[in-house]
């Protein structure tokens, strides 16, 4: 089946906020950092605007090395406002799953569109739809962003990477396996720096010599899945739908107490196994989540259930803990009974695909 997928992805997308919020910022290099409290400069850099990232900062180095790369110049240090960027994000997404049949949220800057349907699969078209798109973020936003346009997701997202910041980059499937062929296998989404070190040891860099690769090599290095999925990306395949990681949008588990109660502790002891089970699931499926949640059912049966939203999606199993036992004291408050089955749920699953970010 034939498809047309856009990828979107915000440029420098917590500095680009705090530039249009303080424009006062623009023009000098902005690190927004993730501070971890232990003494002044500790901590990370989130992410950085381009006057920044010409000093070599960026995503991941220590807020020390950045301070030192951009010593002497009028460079302004900010911590993250994840509640502000949150809010943003859902903005920006609301006006790209407008544009498309099938909308997925990848992460707090990035989504896929599929737009078959709404180009006639005519890649002009597509191309009308990526203007317009950043046209109103724009305008709407004040944000500039990078767009690709492919035959499936992954040529998408590696087109969109490609020319940023403010790039708009449509690659026909005629040109697909051209495209690619050039590329650092790095480059395909999935394909991190340790299976990229293993690849290069058996002497492939590049997406064409992986297309050259003897199968059964792949396959007994990676196994048969991963080998399979990797020849296939170097051919520009990949059968992923949009939307469909999020497909199981929840992840729960319920359990009997020993006894009826309304101790929190006796709750939250009972829920340990529980929520380390939902930890490893969401691990194992790497995906990250935005809502966590508990269920209480009482003596007489009666049903409680509360959740709540986070600013920034994570795997964190500490967050699980916290909002669980915040979510069942609340209820507990608010109920005079006994309590006899509990539960844990996560909710808002995205993929965390190719994504790696300093909240993990
Ligand atoms: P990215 O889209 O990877 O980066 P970016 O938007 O800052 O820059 P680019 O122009 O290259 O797209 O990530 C989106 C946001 O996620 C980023 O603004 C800050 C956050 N982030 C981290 O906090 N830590 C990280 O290591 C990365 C990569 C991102
Ligand atoms: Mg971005
Ligand atoms: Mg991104």
């Amino acid at each position: 089946m034939e498809r047309i997928v856009l990828h979107l992805d915000i440029d420098y997308f917590f500095a680009q906020v705090e530039e249009n919020d303080r424009p006062e910022y623009r023009g000098k290099p902005v690190v927004v950092c993730v501070y971890s409290g232990r003494s002044a400069e500790s901590g990370v850099v989130s992410t950085s605007n381009y006057d920044a990232r010409k000093y070599g900062v960026r995503s991941g180095i220590p807020i020390k090395n950045a301070i030192e790369k951009l010593r002497g110049t009028n460079a302004v240090f900010l911590p993250v406002r994840h509640e502000r960027y949150s809010e943003i994000s859902q903005g920006v997404m609301e006006i790209v799953s407008a544009h498309g049949e099938k909308f997925e949220y990848a992460s707090i800057d990035e989504g896929y569109l599929e737009i078959s349907q709404a180009t006639g699969m005519d890649y002009d078209a597509a191309r009308g739809i990526g203007e317009r798109l950043k046209n109103e973020i724009l305008a709407k936003f004040h944000l500039t962003c990078s767009v690709g346009i492919g035959q499936n997701k992954l040529v998408a997202k590696i087109a969109s990477e490609i020319v940023k910041p403010n790039g708009l980059t449509v690659v026909l499937p005629a040109e697909t396996e051209e495209f690619l062929a050039p590329m650092g296998v790095g480059k395909i989404p999935g394909i991190g720096a340790k299976s990229g070190q293993y690849l290069e040891k058996m002497g492939i860099r590049t997406v064409s010599e992986l297309r050259r690769a003897d199968p059964g090599m792949i396959a007994e290095a990676f196994g048969k899945r991963t080998g399979g999925w990797l020849i296939n990306a170097s051919k520009g395949i990949d059968e992923s739908e949009v939307g469909a990681e999020g497909e199981q949008k929840q992840i729960s588990r319920i359990s009997t107490l020993k006894q009826d109660t309304r101790d929190l502790q006796a709750i939250m002891e009972a829920m340990g196994p529980l929520i380390s089970d939902i930890a490893n699931e969401i691990r194992e499926r790497n995906v990250s989540f935005s809502i966590a949640g508990v269920a209480l059912i009482d003596e007489n049966l009666k049903g409680y259930a509360k959740s709540r939203t986070i600013a920034h999606p994570t795997q964190d199993e500490g967050e699980i803990r916290k909002i669980a036992e915040a979510l069942f004291a609340d209820i507990i408050r608010e109920s005079r009974f006994q309590f006899r089955r509990a539960g844990i749920k996560v909710e808002r699953l995205e993929s965390r695909k190719g994504q790696k970010t300093l909240f993990e």
